[in-house]
């Protein structure tokens, strides 16, 4: 009778076996295996799913954050990177629609990027304002108008002074006679910013326009005078003449 005993494979079907339903069911001869598939671990009627990325050696690449799954698990490129089929890459930032602000600089860092404030600008990185340098002491001359300007400023030195405006020089107007306007019978004197006319002596005016007057009015004086003297000999002349027609009769 012990002939007519056949083997009952447990494994097709589910209630006759243990194994759980992450196990693999193996059937023997009178009985039957239960092994955890894998990505599990246990004694094949508890399997649990192992955590992969809890291993102690590195199961995904650099630049990759793991991800444990059931019964598996997934390398995830880190922010910041890309998958290019082999591995994952930085990701260049700055190359496509620049993150930063129009007046920041994006560099492109391993696996991240930084915004700095362009020249001229203050701010954080993503948001950056012009700098009022003229709001600060002695950025130009003191005898400089400063001007600023978005991501600059410039020094412009005050009329009769020259220069490039982070130094000043006085103008010596009197030197030559296109910086000034002084009258041409008047002297020139130069001071600091500026100068000033005076008229020759002798000479009338505020040294930009000097008037001869008082030299005009001794010419006059002269001439009547002169006149006067002509007159007199005239009159002198016609008396002679007169006693010499009268003495002639
Ligand atoms: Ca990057
Ligand atoms: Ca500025
Ligand atoms: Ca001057």
């Amino acid at each position: 009778m012990a002939d007519s005993c056949v083997d009952i494979d447990e494994c097709l079907q589910p209630a006759l076996n243990q194994c759980e339903e992450n196990a693999k069911c193996v059937n023997s001869n009178g009985s039957y295996d239960c092994s955890c598939l894998p990505g599990f671990d246990g004694d094949g009627f508890l399997c649990k799913d192992v955590d992969e990325c809890l291993r102690s050696s590195a199961v995904c690449q650099r630049n990759s954050v793991c991800l444990n799954t059931v019964g598996s698990f997934a390398c995830l490129c880190s922010t910041g990177y890309l998958n290019n089929g082999l591995a994952c890459e930085d990701v260049d930032e700055c190359s496509a629609s620049p993150p930063c602000g129009e007046n920041s600089t994006c560099n492109n860092t391993n696996g991240s990027y930084t915004c700095s404030c362009k020249r001229g600008f203050t701010g954080n990185g993503l948001d950056c304002s012009d700098v009022d340098e003229c709001a600060l002491n002695g950025v130009c001359h003191i005898n400089a108008i400063c001007s600023n300007y978005p991501g600059g400023y410039a020094c412009f030195c005050r009329e009769g002074f020259t220069g490039p405006g982070k130094t000043c020089y006085d103008v010596n107007e009197c030197e030559f006679a296109f910086l000034n306007h002084c009258a041409a019978k008047a002297n020139c004197t130069n001071s600091l910013g500026s100068y000033r006319c005076s008229c020759h002596s002798g000479f009338n005016g505020d040294g930009r326009k000097c008037d001869g007057t008082f030299v005009h009015s001794l010419l006059v004086c002269h001439l009547i005078q002169h006149l006067f003297l002509i007159g007199g000999f005239y009159k002198i002349f016609i008396s002679l003449k007169q006693e010499e027609t009268s003495l002639e009769k």
